[in-house]
């Protein structure tokens, strides 16, 4: 079907024509859509059994990733890519005058994430199946992923995400492995022969039906599964209402929970959590079965991974499949238990550390308290033999404490292994946040440096510089990313600095025209694009990037021959709907944009433009095309970041703090390619511990800060002087939380230094390749092959079809 573009271009038309009963002429791009993504799936599918099969015949280990969030991204031209077969699938469609980025655009983006986390599953899910790894990801199948922003006078507005509208073309409806999963009612506990049994009476039953997405491997015949749950249904209970126990059934997969590093609290989220937990389990117990006949054995067989703490009800779950139905004792499941599980910890704002009022919880799940309730005790009986007396403590360390179960608490206690996304999350974990933890468990805690697929963020999203670092080195890096560092030889010869100049140009011609169209401005491509792509949160400082550029407008108004190498600010972001905060900077970059992209002198200088709906898809336009990257949270706050590792393997040059891996890409790249400013982490946790922190005396004795925090509230924008008071108080009233102020100085001075470099052409372009160099550090095949080897122990396994 696809061995060269002949035979491709004639089973295209055949199945086009079969399958949408219209002549070629008269088909849509969508129906050109669809056929190929089924013809492409039909393809997958002999690999996919081939790889299932080999996995039940040998029987080794095998991981499961548990993951509330998968943010894939489009996947046809990346399965295209990953098999091997995009070259010739392009040259057919072309020779229909077709546009392969034309049918691109027909696939919807499956936005099942919020941000980071998410797409590192995401990353993950792709590097297991390269490494012939066996490792599935287990999630949910949101009916509606992360809301579509619209942009209305400036504020943002969320739509309903509809990616299933057309039907989803990847996955396979898998009825006959469906689970039950129980909420409500009661457990009524009995004594017989010896043995306690707990019966769950009077629940709730709620069916969970797999959906199950080929997860395909780069240039190998491994196939491996995402499983994505479905509610529905089960069985009616007499006296319920059908209507409502259907609508209230299928709500628990309706929506993704639009908060990122936000503890939203809700019992509907609860609900996701545990329909997650326990059907993922049942069905890799299930699995497990099929082939082996010692449950106390699952371990050796089985490694589950917690992605943060949304799946950590897997610890009392799987006890409770352990005992209640397998009929293992407390001391045998517990062992399996934390035997198979680890977790890892995305960050360490406190409002993000979910605990569950208990007034929620026990109703909802009554089996699972009880067994959290044992954990609980076990474990502070433990602590009172450590610690005896230490009251507070034990306190501080129990899962359940003050009417909260702390569900990190519970994921660190049931886990072999507790890991953070960069080094120095890992020490602020190991050494202040969790260190009580650490103190008694010193070997569970370790560091995995977060990792992003080049697959999807250079070979897919940027071809042009893929070529140009395969002419250049060869092709090696495409299966060794580490092999990108052979670059660093080369990047003094002129042609590949003008050749890479191009490549990024072409992208960023490309860009413009985007933001031509979208948002009706027309930038320079000469100037700097420097991108500031996240979401909006205020640890991430959006606000800083913004009082910044208010102050350049400033003294581009002050003084008529102040000159400046030009720059276009690029911002994309989405907010939280309920995040009050987070939307009221999205208004702010609006009205910025507004003065500074119509003022007739200032705009040929500096332009500001907010990209809506920020999003996989929109990324692998952005990265490719950025000059700088804006890395700027305030230290320690961010656990790694993952965009910042984009736009390196883009050739972006990083602004950034010393946080999260901002810190490993500068032990790569070396301080000369890298602008780092701002406070450390040390000294911003010694000041949120000393208190010593005043925001007002930066506001008193910088003239610079005066005048832009005033402009937030004294008419300089258009809008209502009461529209940004609540930035300012942010700022002053409440003392600055995340040191915006503090940092200002010295944002300033680099930011005129990154001027100034983009300015010596030549170093500039060498620093963007010695970044690209670097990045192979950052691929996430190596962050997969390090939990492979530390954390999970599964070996690669051979599929050939
Ligand atoms: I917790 N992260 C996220 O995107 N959502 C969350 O709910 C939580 C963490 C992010 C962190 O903020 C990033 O620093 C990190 O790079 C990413 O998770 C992946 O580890």
């Amino acid at each position: 079907m696809f061995s060269n573009s002949d035979r491709f271009k004639e089973s295209f038309l055949k199945r086009l024509e079969s399958m949408c009963g219209k002549g070629f002429e008269e088909t849509t791009k969508r129906d050109q859509y669809l056929t190929l993504g089924n013809m492409v799936r039909e393809y997958i599918s002999s690999k996919w059994i081939e790889t299932n099969e080999l996995y039940r015949s040998e029987n080794k280990k095998q991981v499961y990733y548990l993951s509330i969030e998968f943010l894939l991204g489009r996947l046809l031209v990346q399965n295209l890519l990953n098999l091997g077969i995009k070259d010739v699938v392009e040259e057919g469609l072309n020779d229909l005058d077709i546009d392969l980025g034309d049918i691109e655009e027909c696939e919807s983006d499956p936005a099942l994430g919020n941000g980071g986390l998410g797409r590192l599953a995401a990353c993950f899910l792709d590097s297991l199946a390269t490494l012939n790894l066996p490792g599935h990801g287990y999630g949910i199948r949101y009916k509606h992923g992360l809301f579509d922003q619209k942009i209305v006078d400036g504020y943002q507005v969320e739509l309903p995400e509809q990616w299933l509208r057309h039907g989803n073309v990847w996955e396979v409806r898998k009825p006959d492995e469906a689970a039950e999963i129980l909420f409500w009612g009661k457990i009524e506990t009995s004594y017989d022969n010896n043995e306690l049994s707990f019966k769950h009476v009077g629940a709730e039953k709620v069916l969970a039906v797999p959906y199950d997405m080929p997860v395909v491997g780069y240039h190998v015949d491994t196939v491996n599964t995402l499983r994505l749950w479905n509610a529905e249904p089960a069985a009616f209970a007499p006296n319920q209402d059908i209507l409502s126990y259907k609508r209230d059934t299928e709500a628990i997969t309706d929506f993704l929970y639009p908060d990122d590093t936000h503890d939203e609290g809700k019992i509907l989220r609860l609900k996701q959590q545990y329909f997650l937990v326990s059907s993922s389990l049942q069905s890799i117990i299930a699995s497990y079965k099929k082939e082996n006949s010692n449950i106390r054995e699952l371990h050796h067989s089985v490694a589950i991974h917690i992605n943060d703490t949304h799946p950590a009800l897997a610890v009392p779950e799987l006890m409770r499949l352990l005992m209640d139905i397998e009929g293992l004792t407390w001391d045998e499941a517990w062992k399996v238990t934390t035997n198979t599980l680890s977790y890892t910890n995305h960050t360490i704002l406190s409002e993000a550390l979910e605990k569950w009022p208990i007034y929620l919880f026990k109703p909802l799940m009554p089996r699972i308290y009880m067994i959290i309730e044992e954990i609980n005790e076990r474990f502070c009986a433990e602590l009172w033999n450590k610690y005896p007396g230490d009251w507070h403590k034990i306190e501080h360390m129990a899962i359940i404490a003050h009417d909260l179960v702390k569900m990190a608490h519970l994921a660190i206690v049931g886990s072999n292994s507790i890991n953070g996304v960069a080094k120095i999350h890992s020490d602020i974990l190991k050494h202040r946040e969790m260190k009580s933890f650490y103190d008694i468990y010193p070997t569970k805690f370790n560091n995995k440096t977060n990792g992003i697929t080049h697959r999807r963020w250079l070979l897919k999203a940027n071809p042009g510089l893929t070529n140009l670092i395969k002419n250049t080195i060869g092709e090696d890096f495409v299966h060794q990313p580490d092999k990108l560092i052979d670059l660093k030889r080369h990047i003094y010869h002129p042609d590949l600095k003008e050749q890479f100049a191009n490549v990024k140009r072409k992208r960023k011609e490309i860009l413009a025209k985007r933001i031509a169209e979208k948002n009706g401005i027309l930038v320079d491509i000469d100037s700097i694009f420097d991108v500031q792509v996240k979401r909006m949160h205020a640890y991430k400082r959006q606000l800083l990037n913004v009082l910044h550029i208010i102050y350049l407008y400033n003294r581009l108004k002050e003084d008529v021959n102040y000159t400046i190498q030009p720059r276009t600010f690029i911002f994309g972001a989405k907010a939280s709907p309920t995040y009050y905060y987070a939307k009221k900077i999205i208004k702010l970059i609006h009205s910025l944009a507004d003065k500074v992209n119509n003022d007739p002198r200032v705009s040929k200088i500096i332009k500001v433009v907010f990209m809506e709906n920020y999003r996989v898809s929109l990324a692998e336009d952005i990265f490719p095309a950025a000059d700088v990257s804006e890395q700027i949270s305030t230290a320690s706050k961010e656990a790694s970041g993952t965009g910042n590792m984009k736009f390196m393997m883009n050739g972006a040059l990083t602004v950034g703090t010393l946080d999260g891996a901002n810190i490993e890409i500068m032990e790569e790249v070396g301080k000369d390619n890298i602008f780092t400013f701002g406070l450390t982490a040390q000294e911003v946790l010694n000041y949120e511990e000393n208190g010593r922190y005043r925001s007002m005396e930066y506001y008193h004795h910088d003239l610079r800060i005066r005048q832009v925090v005033d402009q937030l509230t004294n008419g300089f924008f258009s809008e209502d002087e009461g529209e940004f008071e609540s930035i300012k108080d942010s700022l002053l009233v409440q003392n600055d939380q995340y040191f915006v102020l503090r940092d200002f100085a010295s944002y300033i001075d680099i930011q005129e230094k990154v001027g100034v470099a983009y300015q010596q052409r030549d170093k500039w372009l060498e620093k963007a390749l010695i970044n690209i160099s670097h990045s192979g550090f950052f691929s996430s095949d190596r962050t997969i092959q390090q939990y492979a080897d530390d954390i999970w122990k599964i070996d690669p396994m051979g599929v050939r079809v």
